[in-house]
Parts: C-alpha cells; structure tokens; sequence
C-alpha cells in the first residue's frame, strides 16, 4: 500500500535534495549513447537551439548516426545477420506518451523516420519486417543495399568459423539511444541500431521495444539502453529505470538499480549493458555492467563524451 501511495506521488517529493527539486529543466538538453552521441547530439541541439521539438530533435540526431557508412551498428553499414542480411530496429517516443516503432526491416536506410511515421500516421506502435517495409516504400522511403563491403568481409570473415556467441563486450556494441529535452522542458527520445552482429535471422533485440530500449514520460524523465538486448528486454530496463526514477530514485541511482537486476540473475561475464537517463529536473544518470561504455551530453553550451561508471571492473 505504501509502495503503491508511493507510485502516485510526483517521484521527486518523496526524498531529500536534490530529489526534491521539482523544477522542470528549461535549458535543453541532449545525451546519447557512445562517441557517435557527439554528432548526433549537435545534430539534435541544431533543432532545439532554434525552438524545435524534442522529438524532431531525437529524431534528426540519430539519422545522422543511420546514415554514417562506417558505423557497423547501426543503419547503412550494420553488420548483418548469420545469413549476411542488414536487419534494422529502431523506435521514437515522444512527450505525450505516443510511440513508434519498427523492427527487422530491411533496404532502408533511416528505421527511425519509418518509426516517427508510424507513431504519427498509423493507429499502430510497432510494424515489423516485410510490412514495415512496404509501409516505409509507401511512404516514399527508397530502398538501398545496407551491406557495405566492409560489413561483407566481417561477415565473410565470420562465416569462417560461424560461432554463434552472443556477446556484446567493448568490441562489438554501438547503438545509438538518444534523449531529448527542449526549451520547453518536453522531453522524448530515439533508438536506433542494426543489432547484434551474426544474429539468427528475425532475431529482434531490445531497441525497438518500448520499454526496453527506451521509455519517456514527460513526467518523470526518459531512460534508453544499449549493449546486449536478451538482457534488457527481460528487464524491461529502460521502463523500470523510468519507474524507479517515479519512486524517487535519481537516475544514476536508477541505471545502477536496473543493471543490478541483470547481474543479479546472469552470468554476466561477457556481456555489456548500458543505460543512460534524464530526469525532468535535467539530471542525467548512466550505469552499465562493465567498464567501456561512454556517451554524449549536450548540456550548458559543451558537448562532451563521459565514461560511465560500471558495477564491474
Ligand atoms: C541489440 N541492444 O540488438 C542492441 C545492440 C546494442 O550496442 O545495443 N549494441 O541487442
């Protein structure tokens, strides 16, 4: 019952400084997972410094990560699955709570502007595979070959020895998660990522599940994961770590708790997740299971990369 009182109180008013900070930030910010946040940050900030939304920012961000060539995990360049397939997932969530979604397209090479057209056009959240990506033809998206040459002689190099181990350590990661606030204090985000390398086809991981890879409610704040979805998504970690934060927790404190649910019941050995979290307040919270995660903050006119604190060193 009290847990329950407790749910319905504004997370901030139920423990001391600097929890009872109840102001909404209005300065605007932007932070996003790994060093390609950098870009994907001012990307952003160019659309929120001018007055735009935090959605248009979320979503202008990460396109400019989906469409770097060289990036191997996410967009155009992703590694592909066991079968030499680039399969995408992304999702978009915005202020309002509405949500979209698409998971295991192919042949195209922004998912996470098919995801905004989906939340803004469809009654749907989520289309996956070969009607995400009619929906996306339909829509005008054009199709394009993701497999680079680079990402074929990865996979060809692979096929060598064909080991299906899933692991995500500091080698193989990069999803790209991206909260935005803008001036007005709204806050929403973006995920968006090619996956785990050499997955079995149809595998779809964390970063298109709402809840999971991302969750935003504008009254609360926002959280986002990367690293190895089959553990995020049995945590739902990114709504819890946005539940917990609605209990009072900050969101470092939060990130800490959602990775401490994962270690708790895995053999974490060689797998990497990180979250990163916003509170409405502004603050910004990020955790992971090993040392090597880093992300982008966009805050008070610098754009800088941190290293994130980790449970294990
Ligand atoms: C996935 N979470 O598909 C993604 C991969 C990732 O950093 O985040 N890599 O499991």
């Amino acid at each position: 019952m009290a847990a329950a009182a407790a749910g319905i109180l504004p997370w901030n008013k139920i423990l001391g400084s600097p929890k009872n900070d109840t102001r909404t930030y209005k300065g605007g910010l932007v932070v996003s997972t790994w060093i390609h946040g950098l870009e994907a940050n001012d990307a952003a900030w160019e659309v929120i410094s001018k007055g735009g939304t935090a959605v248009d920012g979320a979503e202008m961000g990460v396109r400019v990560v989906e469409a770097d060539p060289e990036g191997q995990s996410v967009g155009i360049g992703g590694l592909p699955d066991r079968d030499g397939n680039v399969t995408l997932d992304a999702c978009i969530m915005d202020h309002t709570g509405n949500a979209g979604s698409v998971c295991f397209l192919q042949n195209i090479l922004h998912p996470i502007s098919v995801a905004r057209k989906v939340m803004d056009d469809t009654p749907h959240v989520m289309l996956a595979g070969e009607g995400a990506k009619q929906f996306a033809i339909a829509n005008g998206f054009e199709t394009v070959d993701l497999l680079t040459p680079k990402s074929r002689e990865a996979w060809e190099n692979w096929k060598k020895e064909s080991q299906y181990k899933p692991i995500i350590n500091i080698e193989n990661h990069d999803t790209i998660g991206l909260i935005a606030m803008d001036l007005g204090g709204n806050l929403s985000g973006s995920c968006t990522t090619s996956g785990l390398g050499f997955k079995m086809h149809g595998r779809v991981g964390d970063s298109p599940i709402i809840g999971a890879g991302l969750f935003v409610d504008n009254e609360i704040g926002a959280a986002t994961a990367t690293g190895l979805g089959e553990l995020v998504l049995k945590t739902l970690g990114s709504f819890l770590i946005v539940e917990l934060m609605r209990q009072g927790r900050t969101p470092q404190e939060a990130c800490e708790e959602a990775i401490r649910r994962i270690v708790k019941r895995n053999d974490v050995k060689d797998m990497q997740v990180g979250y990163l979290a916003v509170s409405k307040n502004g603050e910004i919270g990020a955790y992971a299971i090993h040392k090597g995660f880093n992300y982008a903050v966009h805050k008070n006119g610098k754009n800088i990369l941190i290293d994130a604190p980790s449970l294990l060193q």
